[in-house]
Formats: C-alpha cells, structure tokens, sequence
C-alpha cells in the first residue's frame, strides 16, 4: 500500500478565519437546520434551534480542538489526567459561546429569525452527572485547566442516567429519572475505534519459571467492552481545547445468538443488560459510600479502560512506559479510581514485565490523590470477599503492596496499634480493603481542599500514613471558574465591573481587586445594588412561576442551597426561621427586616433525616407563608430539583449566603465562593474554605459563628446531650416545642420526634450548641441590611476581594506542585 498522503483538515486555518459577524453565522446556522436537522427553517421548532446554534458552535470548537490536540502530541508535553466519577457540567452551549466570545454575534445572528438567544440556551438539559460539590468542581477543574493552557484530559462515566429529578409532593421529595439523553447529545463523539475489554471475576493462573519471578496471568470470567465518547471542553477565549472522554458500556457480544434461537429471548439479552448496567445511572449517594457490587464495577470499569487508553496513547509516542511519570500525571478524584493503583500495577507487571519494585516507583510517581471528605461514613472500604471475587489479582496485588508498606512501617519503628491504621486491610469490621489508605501510598502527592480540611486530614484519618510519609500530603484549596460563575451568570455584574475598572479582570480574575476601592463610592454601591436587585427580580419571578409563592425582592434573600446532610445544618437554619417566625408573631411593635429564607437542595434517596429535613422545611413554609400575622416579614421557600442551571440564577440574587456547617466537616464548600463571588455575604462557621474567606474578605465582611473544629472535636468526646442547652435557651425551645407539638404537620404531628429528639439526646452536629450564635449574628445581619450604604459596602468587597478563589489559580497551584505539567511546569 502507497503511503496515506498528508490531508489537512478543513477549517480555520489563517488566512481564512472563520467569519464570526451575524450574517455568516445566521447563514451557517440555516444551513445546519437545513442539511444536518434537514428541517425548512418556517418549520423549525425551538429544540431545532437549539441544535442548529450548537452544531454551528461546535464547529468552531473543532477548529481549535484539532490544532490544540496536534499541539500536545507535537510538543511532547505532558498530559493530565483527571478521573473522575462525576462531572457536574450542567449546560455547554452558553459556556462555549461565552468562552469563543460569540454571544454578541450569535444572539444577533438569531434576531435575524425572531428567535432569542436566552430562550434556547435554556432547553439544553443539564448534563448531571455528579451529585454535589465533588462533581461539579471536576467540571469547574476541566474548564480551568483549558483556560490556563493544561493540557487535560477528564475521564468518566457517560451515565444514561444523571442525578435523578427532584419533585416536592406534599412536602416530601420524590426521585423521578433524569434523561438528557433521550433528544441525543449533539456535544458527543463517539470513538469505536477507542474501545476496550474489560474484565470481571475469573481467576488468576500462576506460571513458575525455575530462577525468574512467578509471572500471573488473569483470566477473568466476564468482559464487557468500554466505548469513549468525547466532548470538547474550550478554555477562555478558545485558545485552548480539551477532551471530557466518557466510557461507555456494551456487551461484548450483543445478543446470545444460541440462546435466541432456541427460543429463550429474554435469556438472550441478559449479557448485554448486565453489561449496560454499568453505566445505566449514577449513584445518588454523596459523602456516604455507596457499597454495592455495580458501584465497584463502575469504578473498575472507567479506571480500567482509562489506564489502557492512556497506556495506548503514550505507547504510541514513546518507545516504552519507562519514562510514563514524565509524561502522564493521573489525578485521582476522591478514592473512587483508588482501585486505578492496583490496575496500574498488574498492567506494569503482568501485562508489560515490569518487575515488581520499577513498577511501583512508576506508579507513585504517575498518582495523585485529592481526598474531599473525612466523614467516616464517606470512606470507601470493600468487603474482602466481594473485592476477590469480582478482581482477583488486584486484590493480590494490593495484599503485595500492603505487605510491602507495613514492612516499611515496621522499619520505621511502627506499633502495632499505627501499623492496623496504616493497613490497607481493616482487620476490625469483617474484612476490608480500605481505598483511602490505597490511593494515599499508591500516591507522590496527597492533597486537601482547604488549609483547615488539609491539617485535619494531617492529625485524624490519615495521622499516621502522614507519620510514615511526611511530605506527602499537601494543601490545594477548591476554586470555581469565573467564567461560568460570574461572567455568564451574572452578565450585569460583570458589565458594570468592565465599566468601572477595565475588561483586564476578564483575563486574570485577581484583578478584581481593582474594584476594592469603589465600595467607598456611593454612585458605584448604587449601581452594584442596582444590578442585585434585578438578578433578585429574576429569581423572584422563577419562584412565582414556579411555585405561585409571591416574594419581595426588597427583603434579604437569605439562601441555602446544596446537598442536604445533617452535617451542613439546613436544620439549625429551619430552626431559626421557626424561632423568627414566633418572635415576629410576638412582637409585631418591632422594625423586623424582611426576610426570604431560601433552600434547595437533594437529598440521598436512602437517607432518612435528610428527607425529613426537605419535608419540615416545605411544612413549616406552609404555615409561616399562609399566616397573615407575619405580615410578609417572612417568606420560606424551598425551590426544588436544584441543579447547576439553578445555581446559575440563585448565586447572583443571594443577599446572604448560609455556609453553616459544623465545623470540622466540610472539607471545603464551593457554593460559598459563588455566592461571595458575585457579592452575598457570608454567614457561616470557621469551616474548609470559609476560613480562608475570612483572611481574604477580612473579618468585617464576613459573618462567622460558632464553634471551631477544635470544640467541636472536644465537645464530641465529651458526648453532650443538647438538654440542658434547650432548656435554657427560650428561642430555642419553643421553636422545637412547637415542631414536636405538630404545629407544622397538624396531619401527623409525630413526623418529627425523632428529629427533635435526637438533638435532646445527643448534640452531634451541635445544632443546640451553636444556636445562640448564630440566631444573633442573624439579628446583627438583620440590622445591617436596613443600613443598605454600609451593606453594599461589604458586598462590593466581597466581589472584590474573591479572585484568588478562582479555579484558574487551583489549577495553577496542581500543575506546578503535583502534575509538573501546563505552562508553569517545574521539571
Ligand atoms: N464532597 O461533593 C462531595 N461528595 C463527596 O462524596 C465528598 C465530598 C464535597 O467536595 C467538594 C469539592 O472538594 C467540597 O467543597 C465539599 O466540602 C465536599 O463535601
């Protein structure tokens, strides 16, 4: 065969850039309806549109995917890979027209055919496939590493299903199947040619050469193929594209011919529905481990077909796997890729002869670990028998590496008591491999997501690896990308910033710093509460159509909005608007300000108080909303099936923004940043990234309460029952009698008792403790807002002060500390 001549790709190749003015792209985007949608543009429908301004996008996003691929593979550079369970993307379409700067041309070009830009941006289905904070800062990640020029690839699992759909019913939350798929995914390419066997059960053959190592081979009894699809993700200004590649599962064989024709058709199908399974739907469960059989094939899955693509790739430009640490960095999202160590290793040693001590070098030296939780409940720990079963030799290889480090442990002068906490293996509650200690050795670098969540991480869960391995574990506070989380969502912030100080923070967020001064210009304060008060519009008009319920955005707009666990303390928020509600009814003589108390958030559909917290926050909203006696002072709203799309509309009307978790257990938040970001401030608790705030914002701009991580911990030891602090606590005891007394479910007034009395029994997440706090710190905020000069001050510092929470600069601080790899490599 001749040799395959030099093609070059049709595009936007200088000298003939892309026209990007309104007409070429009002005729590109005819043409799309016509021939790729093959639909008369009269009878367009709105879904039509919508995938016609994607596929005109999209092209322009392949004129720089092509050139941005090239460029990696040309220089030689390494490459990042980040694997992930989650990516919490929520809508593409106007985050790449933002980041290609089309939004002008394109929202013109449409006019042209009377349609509005806004109005199809807003049928995208959201693609949620995370559950929370986890997920979505692996979407902010991948976009910052775009913007700043690292090259990244994500890895993940291309859910049918995303995170289920929240309805509210009676109060209650219902789960109902999310679908994005169902009118196609016009983002996605799917790559045959980028598939892989991936293996289950079976067994491990052991062949002996007399002198040489036994060499394992594994024979596993299932297979199942894992299929890529990509989706481009375009940093800022386009400059830069990277890959999302999301597995897919199939049958190896689609259907069970033999089985089909002697009649059994059900049987079949029954390899491939087992197949498909895999990545039918994502696991609801956040910080709480999910600990059924699929979930740990879901892990092997994508871990396994990820190590064999990346194995693929580099072998194709490099002559072995020798030199894979200088070429490759695999960022290990929370524990569940740990099992990615073990894998990396039997491909290094069984599959590619590497003998037993290289092959570990190479993998510490390609790893890292970002853990986000020390929530025991949270951390990932298979049962022995399970593990065996479904991945043989990685379990035998995990006891070698568990040999290997406990040896090393004794060495060092380890106890016995140290060397069981260091184990891979937990001894203690029928036998587990523990993926935290996993992902730690099979590590170089370790990191938290807050200064505080890095040292707790140094003195409790991992204390003694820390002992072992002292260099290791580091801190890397979260970030979120300004450009969805100002630029996009809050077009008119980020218009009068560009008026005030210049277009330069666009560029390099920390240059909002620039704007710092104007909180002291009462014209500028005008103007940045004026732009408040129409995203507060905004969402007022989402909660009437929505909901029916009325509210005035000329009240505080007090939000809290994320997952609901005990932990973040929507309870103790609840609590308080039921105390505020008595004192409004008691003391109407009194200058209360306007509240809103606003919540969104899901639940896990296993964990029951989390449910019951949703149901009394929608029952004592009933009641308080429909009482005349409160005269709207207060309004309690909770807005469901919160998603990215909605925090897109929520972060920019926020007054107040509720970060009140028991300190000690959010890792880090990044809600918080979003609100501050776009000028709430922050009532919350010295916990994960609040405390970093405080340094940032400075303490006049920041609300903080409570208790710190230290009383907690103290507190906990001393195992206090909250009794003694309700009964002294007036506020505190009518709001609970009246819960307890069915005031707010007259229909079953014993809805509650157990939540009401837990907090009797035993405080754990000091809800009784830090009360008092925080109900007058709230009264102190209350005071604040009817000084509206001296409120728009601390907001516009807020804004002002929150660029270093960008996750640009996370992404700088990786690349240059963990990953060695973007711009700003060290090598
Ligand atoms: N986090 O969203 C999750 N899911 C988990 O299973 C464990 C932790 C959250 O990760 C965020 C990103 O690091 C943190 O900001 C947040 O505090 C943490 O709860």
């Amino acid at each position: 065969m001749s040799a395959t001549p030099k093609i070059e790709p049709i595009g936007a190749k200088v000298p003939e850039p892309r026209q990007n003015d309104p007409d070429t792209l009002a005729r590109q985007i005819v043409e799309k309806l016509t021939y790729s949608i093959c639909k008369h543009p009269e009878q367009a429908r709105k879904y039509d549109w919508l995938r016609a301004v994607t596929l005109v996008v999209r092209d322009r996003i392949i004129d720089h995917w092509f050139p941005s691929t090239d460029r990696v593979r040309d220089s030689g550079d390494k490459r990042v890979y980040y694997l992930s369970m989650e990516f919490l993307i929520g809508r593409m379409l106007r985050d790449a027209i933002n980041n290609l700067q089309l939004t002008g041309p394109i929202r013109e070009a449409l006019k042209r055919y009377n349609v509005e830009l806004d109005m199809v941006e807003l049928l995208e289905p959201d693609a949620a496939l995370g559950n929370g904070g986890l997920g979505r800062l692996a979407a902010c990640f991948m976009e910052s590493m775009a913007s700043t020029g690292v090259p990244g690839v994500g890895y993940g699992i291309r859910y049918v299903h995303g995170f289920f759909r929240q309805e509210i019913a009676e109060g209650a939350q219902v789960e109902l199947p999310e679908t994005w798929l169902v009118h196609g995914n016009p983002w996605e390419f799917e790559r045959r040619d980028s598939s892989y066997e991936i293996g289950f059960g079976g067994k491990v053959l052991t062949q002996q050469e007399p002198g040489k190592p036994p060499r394992h081979v594994w024979r596993p009894a299932e297979r199942v193929l894992a299929v890529a699809f990509d989706t481009p993700i375009v940093g800022w200004r386009g400059s830069q594209v990277n890959t999302l590649r999301l597995w897919s599962a199939q049958a190896v064989d689609p259907i069970l011919l033999d089985a089909f024709n002697s009649g059994d058709h059900i049987g079949a199908l029954v390899e491939s529905n087992k197949a498909e399974a895999i990545t039918r739907v994502l696991y609801p469960a956040d910080s709480h481990q999910a600990g059924q059989e699929l979930r740990l094939r879901q892990e092997y899955f994508f871990s396994a077909a990820s190590l064999q693509d990346i194995i693929r790739r580099h072998l194709g430009e490099n002559d072995s796997l020798d030199n894979l640490a200088d070429k490759v960095a695999i960022q290990l999202n929370d524990t569940h890729p740990a099992v990615s160590v073990a894998e990396l290793m039997r491909l290094l040693v069984d599959v590619h002869g590497y003998e037993w001590a290289k092959a570990w070098e190479i993998t510490r030296a390609t790893f890292g670990y970002t853990n986000h939780t020390l929530l025991p409940e949270a951390l990932e720990h298979w049962p022995i028998n399970l593990f065996e079963r479904l991945l043989p030799r990685q379990m035998q290889i995990i006891y070698q590496i568990n040999a290997d480090v406990i040896r090393e442990a004794s060495q060092t002068g380890f106890d016995g008591a140290q060397i069981s906490a260091i184990s891979l293996i937990d001894e203690g509650n029928g036998r587990r491999v523990r993926m935290g200690q996993l992902a730690f050795v099979g590590s170089h670098a370790v990191n938290g997501v807050s200064a505080l969540h890095t040292e707790l991480m140094k003195e409790t869960v991992f204390r003694n690896l820390h002992e072992l391995y002292p260099e290791r574990i580091q801190n890397k506070t979260n970030g979120v990308t300004p450009r969805r989380w100002l630029m996009e969502c809050n077009p008119g912030l980020t218009g009068l910033l560009t008026e005030a100080i210049g277009p330069g923070f666009l560029d390099d967020i920390e240059k909002l710093r620039d704007a710092d001064g104007l909180a002291d210009d009462a014209a500028f304060r005008e103007k940045f509460a004026a732009v408040k008060r129409a995203n507060k519009g905004r969402l007022a008009d989402l909660i009437s159509d929505r909901l029916a319920i009325t509210i005035d955005p000329g009240a505080i707009f007090d939000i809290q909005v994320k997952r609901i666990h005990e932990y973040k303390r929507q309870f103790l928020n609840i609590i308080e608007a039921i105390a505020l509600y008595n004192q409004i009814r008691a003391h109407p003589e009194k200058d209360w300000t306007p509240r809103v108390k606003i919540f969104a958030g899901k639940a896990a559909p296993s964990y029951v108080q989390a449910k019951e917290i949703i149901h009394l926050a929608n029952d004592v909203a009933r009641v308080v909303n429909s009482d005349p006696s409160v005269r709207d002072l207060l309004k309690i709203v909770f807005i469901p099936n919160y998603n990215v799309s909605l925090a897109e509309i929520i972060m920019p009307a926020a007054d107040l923004s509720e970060q009140i978790s028991t300190a000690g257990l959010e890792a880090s938040g990044t809600g918080n940043m979003k609100f501050a970001l776009n000028g709430a401030l922050t009532i919350g608790t010295l916990d994960g990234a609040n405390v970093e705030m405080l340094e940032h914002l400075g303490e006049d701009n920041i609300f903080i309460f409570g208790l710190t991580a230290d009383e907690v911990a103290q507190r906990r030891r001393e195992a206090h029952s909250g009794r003694s602090i309700i009964d002294e606590t007036p506020l505190l005891r009518e709001a609970l009698d009246a819960i307890s007394a069915g005031v707010f479910a007259p229909e079953s007034p014993a809805r509650y008792h157990s939540l009401v009395s837990n907090l009797y029994n035993n405080d754990w997440w000091m809800i009784c403790a830090d009360f008092e706090a925080y109900w007058n710190t709230q009264r102190e905020l209350d005071g604040l807002f009817l000084t509206q000069d001296a409120w728009q001050s601390k907001a516009v510092h807020n804004t002002a002060r929150m660029g270093w929470f960008s996750s640009d600069r996370s992404i700088r601080e990786y690349a240059k500390d963990i990953w060695q790899a973007g711009p700003g490599k060290v090598r």
